[in-house]
């Protein structure tokens, strides 16, 4: 899987694409992510967003707690599939 790794108060930024068929959504635990992405504006904030077929969606992230963290796919099943990793809080 992959593995991110991060510094307390550095920050991150997330670029995912959904190249598939279906919408999947991105889940980042323990942290509150900030959408860049420009049509979205920046200040929406969550720990899950939807990844449309074909868009790319860019997130910013400054972690402000040591731990490690699961990212994954939201929808069931995906997770179990292989859309999953971690980012690391040092
Ligand atoms: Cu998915």
């Amino acid at each position: 899987m992959p593995v991110y790794k991060a510094k307390v108060r550095e920050t991150v930024e997330f670029h995912v694409t959904n190249l598939g068929e279906q919408i999947h959504s991105f889940h980042l635990h323990g942290n509150k992510m900030i959408s860049s992405t420009s049509e979205r504006g920046s200040t929406i904030t969550s720990q899950t967003f939807p990844l449309v077929q074909g868009t790319l969606e860019s997130f910013i992230v400054k972690p402000d707690k040591p731990a490690i963290w699961l990212f994954h796919c939201h929808v069931v099943g995906h997770a179990d599939a292989g859309m999953i990793g971690l980012f690391i809080v040092e």
